[in-house]
């Protein structure tokens, strides 16, 4: 009868130490677990502990120009030719055959009709550059939109000159290569047959310089038609048989205020043969574009 009294007394003093030890393990965990939850939240959740004790901390004003500064983006110092300012362009690569790059709400819409609010006064049906051979008759019914050249200094408004220094940021080539804007306007059934914007010695005579890039600004929507056309991307339709009116290939449709840029020139100077382009004609609506010819070497 003596075992069971003893048996008990040790089941008393095995337990206090395991009660004891078990304890302290809880504690333990109970700090690791804490600790964990406030080092890393999951991926994608608040920082709810920490952003609970800041709201806690500071003001609502404090709040906002912390959050600011922290957002705020280090600008670097920068040299004579250089920015103090950070540029914003949202663009989208459509093509690297030819090179042809889109760039979404590249100028506000108020620009825009600034720009054809000047160019209608002083429209007049669009001209070509001739090759050997051609005249304008036997070439008349390749380009049948109206337009004038306008240089940033004829508008007053400055947004031609907004423009001009957003494409030379844009591009990296500076102002001075930029022929002056041609602004367009087509009308339904006007179109530009395809056609390259590089000036190809072998047709037109030597050249000091060359066009090696275009930027096109859309200057309004278009309803219907009226795309911009790549019928070579890719390299697609070389093989001779293409008929230099069908609108076929990459197409960008116009989009007010969206800017096309695209190169006539590969990075080692030849010339790129999947730059062909041309517009397709306008079914629906009015199509204006400022188009912006850069050269190899400045003009200016
Ligand atoms: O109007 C367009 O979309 C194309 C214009 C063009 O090809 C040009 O100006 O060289």
């Amino acid at each position: 009868m003596a075992r069971p009294r003893e048996k008990t007394s040790r089941v008393v003093k095995l337990k206090l130490p395991v009660v004891l030890a078990l304890c302290c393990s809880s504690l333990l965990c109970g700090l690791l677990i804490g600790q964990r939850q406030v080092a890393s939240p999951a991926v994608g959740q608040p920082h709810e502990y920490s952003g609970r004790r800041k709201l806690e901390a500071v003001s609502e004003e404090q709040l906002a120009s912390l959050q600011a500064e922290e957002t705020k983006p280090e600008i670097l110092p920068v040299t004579d030719t250089g920015r103090t300012y950070l540029s914003r362009f949202d663009y989208q690569v459509l093509s690297f055959k030819p090179r042809a790059v889109l760039f979404r709400n590249f100028t506000p819409p108020e620009k825009c009709d600034e720009i054809v609010k000047l160019a209608e006064k002083q429209l007049a049906p669009s001209g070509l550059a001739l090759r050997k051979g051609e005249t304008d008759e036997t070439t008349k019914d390749i380009r049948t939109s109206s337009g004038t050249f306008l240089a940033a200094h004829q508008d007053v408004t400055g947004s031609l000159d907004w423009v001009e220094r957003a494409i030379s940021e844009a591009t990296m080539i500076p102002i001075e290569h930029g022929e002056a804007f041609n602004v367009l306007r087509y009308e339904i059934g006007q179109k530009y047959n395809s056609h390259y914007d590089y000036f190809a010695t072998d047709e037109y005579g030597p050249q000091d310089s060359q066009r090696m890039a275009s930027f096109l600004l859309y200057l309004s929507d278009v309803e219907e038609g009226g795309e911009t056309m790549f019928p070579y991307e890719n390299g697609e339709n070389m093989d001779g048989g293409y008929d230099f009116q069908a609108c076929i290939g990459l197409k960008v449709k116009p989009r007010k205020g969206d800017g096309l840029l695209f190169y006539s020139l590969t990075p080692n100077g030849s010339y790129d043969k999947t730059s062909l382009h041309g517009s397709c004609p306008v079914v629906r609506g009015q199509k204006w574009v400022a188009t912006k010819w850069i050269r190899d070497k400045p003009i200016r």
